[in-house]
């Protein structure tokens, strides 16, 4: 059996390395990941692939929690009450994706406050999209066609991720996340269909908002430090290239249909290979952000921070409301003694 013992390593708690992970141990363990089988909580697993899953997963949920505010910028100017409640609902569910993710990383055996304690303190990383501000009210259209394009590709692949609680939770956010892009491309299709002003507003949005997307996926495969080994653990399900290219392929007819151009010269279809062929990422852009420079990282901290302030009396008091209730429920077997 191994040690429930964590200790502290790169910033995440992370199990000890177990006396007996021993090589039949991890054979076993590699054979009911190549089984399909699903790897739940209180099954053996090599400290890597713990370290792995809860970095992975708070990473995910960070991303949840930061892109509410990107959007939540705009619930007060939604043009219509219709797009006001859509965007309400669409944002009420990040926050809830959110929940389950950190519900999934705590099976894993690290406490939620460690989590949001490495979030505020600027050493976790969260998704690099939620750098980037939101403008105008096509920028709502455009996260929602592409941000949310963009994580469905990513997400579906890992309904059929190796760890059991991840994978379920997964099944969950990725339908909700199908509503969140359907209502974004239907934003956009109104924009584009309406006045010269509003589909300049959409293109402006598309211009603003390919790049960054495209960037969601990760390094390409040759400089990403985590995919073979994710891959072979079944954690990941395609690669970043991989999943790039079928964002791609399946969101480039979309906006020809919008009647949107992509700001990327080089992009062009290859009848041959059955591929939209892209050009050239700023990866040094890229690193800016994941370095913690893009346009509103320090914002974006900076309202998480607020907000967990501000809400400490909320915690205190569903605490104390907790332990009204235990001690009430304790006063009868008390009476009876
Ligand atoms: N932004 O070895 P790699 C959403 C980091 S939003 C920031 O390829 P891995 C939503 C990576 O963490 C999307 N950091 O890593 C939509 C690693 O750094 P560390 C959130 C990034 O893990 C609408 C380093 O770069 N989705 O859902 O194998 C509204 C090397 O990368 C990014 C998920 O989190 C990035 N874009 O692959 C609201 C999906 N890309 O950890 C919310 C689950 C890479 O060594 N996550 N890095 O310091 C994944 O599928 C994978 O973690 C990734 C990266 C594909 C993102």
């Amino acid at each position: 059996m191994y040690t429930q013992a964590l200790n502290q390593q790169d910033g995440v708690a992370t199990q000890a390395t177990p006396a007996s992970e021993d090589a039949g141990a991890v054979a076993r363990f590699e054979a009911r990941v190549a089984a399909e089988d699903k790897i739940e909580p209180n099954d053996w697993m090599p400290a890597a692939y713990r370290r792995t899953l809860v970095r992975q997963i708070s990473q995910h949920a960070h991303s949840e929690i930061i892109g509410m505010q990107p959007e939540g910028n705009w619930i007060t100017r939604a043009p219509s009450l219709r797009r006001k409640a859509a965007l309400l609902a669409k944002v009420q569910d990040e926050g809830g994706h959110g929940l389950y993710l950190y519900a999934a990383a705590e099976t894993l055996g690290v406490s939620r406050e460690e989590l949001y304690a490495q979030l505020l303190s600027g050493k976790a990383k969260y998704s690099s999209i939620f750098n980037y501000p939101t403008l105008t009210w096509a920028d709502i259209g455009a996260i929602g066609w592409l941000v949310d394009g963009a994580a469905i590709m990513n997400q579906i692949p890992l309904c059929r991720t190796s760890y059991g609680p991840y994978a379920r939770a997964m099944i969950r956010v990725c339908k909700e996340e199908s509503f969140h892009q359907r209502q974004g491309y239907e934003i956009m299709l109104t924009l584009s269909r309406g006045t010269a002003e509003q589909k300049a507003m959409a293109q402006d949005a598309l211009d603003r908002w390919w790049w960054p997307s495209l960037m969601m996926f990760g390094p390409p495969d040759g400089e990403s430090q985590h995919s073979d080994q994710s891959m072979r653990w079944k954690i990941k399900r395609f690669t970043n290239d991989d999943l790039r290219q079928q964002f791609v392929d399946a969101t480039v007819p979309q906006g020809h249909h919008l009647g949107l151009t992509f700001p990327d010269p080089e992009l062009r279809f290859d009848a041959e290979g059955g591929h939209w062929r892209f050009g050239a990422i700023d990866w040094a852009e890229f690193k800016a952000v994941l370095a913690g420079n893009g346009p509103c990282n320090r914002q974006r901290l900076k309202t998480r921070r607020n907000a967990h302030e501000s809400g400490a009396w909320v915690r205190e008091a569903a605490l104390a409301h907790a332990a009204k209730r235990r001690a009430r429920a304790a006063q009868p077997a008390r009476a009876a003694e």
